[in-house]
């Protein structure tokens, strides 16, 4: 095989052991890796071994891809995408890998012939939960289109120890277990100790001249943590492309002080080694109060410089100067988390590569777009000056530069406003000062943008708007969508398999072919069909849930699904009130025309936010109650599935019947569970929020249940400040349900539980339940006759897969590529597997 075996390094000699994708190659690979990395044979292997043997055989076939695409990208200085992220949400990696290396039927078979069954295989990799929601899973889904869209990507973020909780429910309450994700090893990653890079943290600066007799600063940092990056592979779907999400742990410099050591100190010199490591240690959940912060900034920092020492390693490696740096490098901040990106790319610039103000300042505006994903004000990221300034004094300094300087042009604009200035300033000065950091991500990008339509225009006329006066075509919009590779290929196979019959393969890279569904939703034969795969992947999910949970759905029963993460403004309460007064609609008539249903709820509450804890507590309150109830529970099913997760969503998006997109108009920035719900046929009952809009005028108002007050009533409402408690004086419904909540019915008779959360409903509800309580249940109403009708509702079921195309995350990013980034395609060859290739591209 190998012409001139002379010039090959072993590691570079690749053979079909290591590349083959038949059956018979896979086979080999899986024994082969079961003995030589594992140490094991067949009939002492566990199951984690044979994940891990399998998932090593993918690993290979996936480098080939890797090592010719950064090949691909090195030889022809690539302009590449850096997207910075504190979070990347990716899932569990090898059923999305055999999909998009094509080899999930052939791994399936080759398993089987030894015996083995694939998914059970596949249900051993625990997932690498370094995400909360949905920022960090809009990260993962961005990746997958970036590669197999083939743009040059590298995806930025933090290797954490551990990742998001792990949920269980004790007594119905939630409890937070450690997420020790890494314990069984991590076969996805490559560890590169040889690109570590060092941060500093702390101490203070000195200014002082230089040989050419210019000012400069030098950093005098108090500590230095060394970051070490680890790559996992991210390969495109059906394409040669693969490109690298490079997630960065923090490690001591020296694994002893000696000082400290010397001098007998050794418990501090252990210490300070624990400190640097404790810098990646956990993700922090979002959502908490003030606590923990100097870390999280100190997180934020860390990754971020290293990303950009990184960068600027490649582009010198590539022999490509310093002011070309913009032109080859595209960077996305990920929200503000890494907004600390600009004053350390003009750090860098200026005082460690000795450029000019100016040409840094120049350079870094053309590089940094910025992606904002919140308008609750309490989400928007401020740090204190002190605790800022204490931590990186240097970038404090640059911050107040990088402000004048914008100030003195907004002064210009708005002569004689001060106030103007003082709203648009980078610098908090009312109250304890801080730093904003949306005003530093917005005064440094090129391009700022919202994540759907209505979130971008209120961005533009509330939160940003004044930077949006002052520069407007900063402005666009990029309305968020998802991986259809995930979320339904690997997601639901029949569903998959029938689109492959139906329209040809092409659709998951396609996704507006699914327009070829239309015409089937007027096909009998073809709807059967179509309830046959939604009744199967319910069945399937009804066996996952009595075996988490012990309680049984019934499958022919509507599946009513809420998950997302829980919180106020999301409304899960909303839903359970709905749900105590259908309860009691029964009790009271036991031959009320209701039609059977199965509530079903997950979702995570940060650890520190109480009132989320407590609406848990009551949807597993009512939940004990209503499947206890003999008289009820044929009817009614309530529950809720502990620990979501992206596995956990993979089970449920395909078998629902109705999603739950219920939260305030105005609030949700975008959602992106609502697609994957649509997408899998299940119709949206929603408010006029996020992109639940353009879902509804994609998918024809007709087929998608709306209810409740748009943004602007809201806003009306808010401003108003009349009592909820108005909304409750004519719904006879609504006040049997606060009396039931009071009476302790859901909380083995402790009436006071549920107090602080009745009394925010009717005192003072900045997320106005009660307010879309009557239109909500109406709507609800309206789900249930239709439900009946199963051939209606197979149709609109049809009708909104068939024209959610547009929400396919490939199309999300051809326009970040287009409009924002200004990247193209780069076609990967695969280099030959005798590896001379390679060689040849190093020479
Ligand atoms: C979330 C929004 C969602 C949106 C995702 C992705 C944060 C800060 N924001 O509505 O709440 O879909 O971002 O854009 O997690």
């Amino acid at each position: 095989m190998n012409t001139k075996p002379e010039m090959l390094s072993p590691a570079l000699a690749v053979d079909t052991i290591r590349t083959g994708l038949d059956k018979a190659s896979i086979k080999r690979a899986f024994l082969d890796h079961l003995f030589f990395l594992q140490g094991k044979f067949p009939t002492i292997a566990t199951f984690n071994d044979y994940y891990l043997a399998l998932a090593y055989l993918v690993r290979d076939r996936l480098l080939q891809r890797w090592v010719s695409s950064a090949t691909t990208y090195t030889r022809e200085g690539s302009r590449t995408v850096a997207y910075l992220s504190a979070e990347f949400l990716m899932g569990p990696h090898l059923g999305n890998n055999l999909v998009n290396l094509d080899m999930l039927d052939t791994a399936r078979a080759a398993m089987q012939e030894l015996g083995l069954d694939l998914e059970k295989i596949m249900a051993q990799e625990v997932e690498p939960g370094l995400g909360n929601g949905g920022l960090g899973r809009l990260a993962a889904c961005y990746l997958d289109s970036l590669a197999t869209l083939e743009i040059p990507t590298l995806g930025y973020g933090i290797r954490y120890e551990y990742g998001i909780f792990h949920q269980e429910l004790h007594n119905g309450a939630q409890v937070e277990l450690s997420d020790m994700w890494l314990r069984n090893g991590n076969p996805w990653e490559i560890a590169r100790p040889e690109w570590t890079v060092e941060v500093r943290f702390g101490g203070h600066t000195e200014r002082y001249t230089d040989e050419q007799g210019r000012s400069r600063v030098r950093w005098h940092p108090e500590r230095i943590v060394m970051g070490v990056p680890y790559d996992t592979p991210v390969p495109g779907y059906r394409c040669n492309t693969a490109n690298t999400l490079r997630l960065w742990s923090a490690a001591a410099p020296e694994s002893f002080d000696f000082a400290a050591f010397n001098e007998g100190d050794y418990y501090r010199a252990v210490d300070d080694k624990i400190l640097s490591e404790n810098l990646t240690k956990v993700l922090y959940p979002n959502d908490e109060p003030e606590q923990g912060k100097q870390l999280r900034l100190g997180q934020q920092y860390f990754f971020v410089s290293c990303a950009l020492q990184d960068m600027i390693r490649i582009l010198f490696r590539q022999r490509l100067s310093l002011d070309r740096f913009h032109s080859k490098f595209a960077i996305q901040l990920n929200d503000t988390h890494p907004a600390i990106a600009v004053p350390e790319l003009m750090r860098l610039l200026i005082d460690e590569h000795g450029m000019e103000w100016e040409a840094a300042w120049d350079i870094t505006e053309a590089t940094f777009a910025y992606t904002n994903h919140t308008l609750l004000p309490e989400a928007l990221e401020c740090w204190s000056l002190s605790l800022f300034g204490h931590l990186l004094p240097r970038h404090l300094e640059i911050i107040y530069e990088i402000n004048e300087r914008f100030l003195d042009k907004v002064r210009i604009r708005y002569l004689g406003d001060a106030e103007q200035v003082a709203r648009m300033s980078i610098i908090d000065d009312t109250g304890e000062q801080s730093v904003r950091m949306a005003h530093l991500a917005c005064v440094g990008s090129h391009a700022i943008n919202g994540v759907a339509n209505l979130h971008t225009q209120l961005l533009e006329s509330n939160v940003l708007k004044d930077f949006y006066a002052l520069s407007p075509e900063k402005f666009s919009n990029k309305t968020n969508g998802v991986t259809p590779r995930r979320w339904i290929v690997l997601s639901n196979p029949r569903l998959a398999a029938l689109l492959n019959d139906t329209l040809g393969e092409r659709w998951a890279k396609d996704l507006d072919m699914l327009r070829g569904l239309e015409p089937l939703a007027d096909d009998a034969d073809f709807r059967a069909r179509w309830r046959d795969i939604k009744h199967h992947n319910k069945q399937k999910l009804a066996h996952h849930l009595r075996k988490v949970t012990g309680i049984a759905a019934d499958p022919d029963s509507l599946f009513d699904v809420q998950v997302k993460r829980i919180h106020e403004y999301k409304r899960q309460h909303l839903n359970v009130l709905h749900i105590i007064a259908l309860y009691n609609r029964i009790r009271q008539d036991p031959g009320a025309d209701i039609p059977p249903r199965t509530f079903l709820f997950a979702g995570k509450a940060a650890p520190g936010y109480h009132m989320a804890k407590l609406i848990i507590r009551l949807i597993t309150g009512v939940s004990d109650i209503i499947n206890r109830d003999p008289l009820v529970r044929s009817r009614l099913k309530v529950i809720f599935l502990p620990n979501f997760n992206v596995s956990n969503g993979q089970r449920i998006y395909p078998a629902a019947d109705l999603s739950e997109q219920i939260s305030t108009a105005g609030m949700e920035a975008s959602g992106t569970g609502n697609m994957k719900f649509s997408m899998n046929g299940a119709l949206t009952i929603g408010t006029l929020d996020g992109a639940n809009i353009e879902i509804r005028e994609a998918v024809g108002a007709e087929n998608f249940f709306l209810f409740g007050h748009t943004a602007s009533e809201i806003q009306a409402l808010a401003q108003e400040g009349g009592s909820p408690a108005s909304f409750v004086e004519d719904n006879a419904g609504l006040q049997e349900v606060i009396h039931l909540i009071r009476s302790g019915l859901f909380s083995h008779g402790d009436c006071d539980l549920f107090e602080p959360l009745l009394d925010s409903l009717l005192e003072n509800d900045p997320f106005h339940v009660f307010a879309d309580y009557a239109a909500y249940a109406e709507c609800q109403q309206q789900v249930a006759e239709i439900y009946r009708d199963v051939e209606t509702w197979a149709r609109m079921s049809i009708l909104n897969t068939a024209r959610m195309g547009w929400f396919s995350s490939d199309r999300s990013i051809r326009e970040y590529c287009d409009n924002i980034w200004k990247v193209s395609p780069v076609g990967v060859k695969l280099e030959g597997s005798d590896g001379l290739g390679f060689l040849q591209s190093l020479q």
